[in-house]
């Protein structure tokens, strides 16, 4: 694309056309980090969107807690981006349907925008896109930016490290208690919701969890230990809580602001983008070899 059609598109994603928005996205997935180039509403937006991380294992409830919070948030009048990432499947139409359904009640709301990402066609790895789309949503203005992951694999958590704010989602059946917690779960989390607390366990596995963070130094914030919430995603309970604790995170940002500086963060943000370059630069190379003696010759220059 080129450098006047990027800066047309982010000029109009600018003034709030959401078809150029998803367009952007589109762009920017595809294109990598060559994309932002010297656009300077891309490199350094005015303003950026609050990222929330929401994760924990399938089936917690996290997308059914994203509805309900673009709902709390839409009624403060914030706007609220969703960026839900699905690396299990190359074709993620059977999840992308689900979450159409869940996030149904904000269809016709133009202040909502939900973009789904899939393994399929983003050069250098999910994390890459995620760091490059989320640039989009502050172009686009947005208040807050929802990142749903899976919370399963490295690809995961790596992809978290695109969050100002990691929300762990659990379910008092999840795993065999605090025990069965995916590695790296516990470490992350700013904040734990133990949802289906309409089920039993969840008193009992909150606290389990309060106990575990209070043995664990690594588990430790500036602000504290992180703070455990039982909700309930689908009847509604103890949601506004919930709510009130992460964006009063967005809006007291020292912890924040101060994270985005941070050493490994940054290196993340920048072997996330320097893959998909590199990935571009093997691509190319590796065509170029058609002979035994053009890999003799490869094989010279390292
Ligand atoms: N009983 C009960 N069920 C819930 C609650 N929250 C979500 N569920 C149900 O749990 C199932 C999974 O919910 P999702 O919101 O799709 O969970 P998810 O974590 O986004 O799932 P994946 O994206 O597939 O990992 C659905 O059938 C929900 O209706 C809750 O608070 N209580
Ligand atoms: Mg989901």
């Amino acid at each position: 694309m080129a450098p006047m059609e990027v800066a047309a598109l982010v000029q109009q994603t600018k003034q709030g056309d959401r078809r150029a928005l998803a367009k952007l996205l589109t762009q920017l997935e595809r294109t990598g980090p060559r994309l932002v180039g010297e656009n300077i509403d891309l490199l350094q937006p005015q303003k950026t969107a609050f990222r929330i991380g929401i994760t924990g294992p399938p089936g917690a409830g996290k997308s059914t807690l994203i509805s309900r919070l673009i709902g709390i948030w839409r009624a403060q009048n914030l706007t609220v981006g969703v960026l839900a990432v699905d690396p299990s499947s190359p074709f993620t139409q059977g999840a992308i349907l689900g979450d159409r359904i869940r996030y149904s009640d904000h269809a016709l709301d133009e202040r909502v925008f939900i973009r789904s990402l899939g393994s399929r066609g983003s050069l250098g790895g999910l994390s890459a896109s995620a760091w490059l789309m989320v640039r989009a949503f502050d172009v686009a203005g947005f208040d807050i930016v929802l990142l749903e992951t899976v919370g399963v694999g490295q690809t995961e958590l790596e992809i978290m490290n695109v969050a100002d704010h990691i929300a762990v989602v659990l379910t008092p059946e999840s795993g065999d208690g605090i025990q069965g917690m995916k590695a790296g779960l516990m470490e992350i989390a700013d904040t734990f919701a133990v949802n289906k607390a309409d089920r039993p366990g969840a008193d009992s596995f909150a606290r389990e969890i309060e106990a575990a963070l209070e043995l664990d130094p690594r588990a430790m914030r500036e602000t504290g230990a992180p703070q455990v919430f039982k909700i309930s995603a689908t009847i509604g309970t103890g949601l506004d809580l919930f709510a009130a604790h992460v964006d009063l995170a967005r809006v007291d940002n020292q912890e924040w602001t101060k994270r985005r500086a941070n050493e490994t963060r940054l290196g993340a943000e920048a072997r996330a983008l320097l893959m998909v370059e590199a990935e571009r630069a093997v691509l190319k190379r590796s065509s170029q070899i058609k002979t035994p003696s053009d890999l003799g010759h490869l094989l010279r220059t390292f």
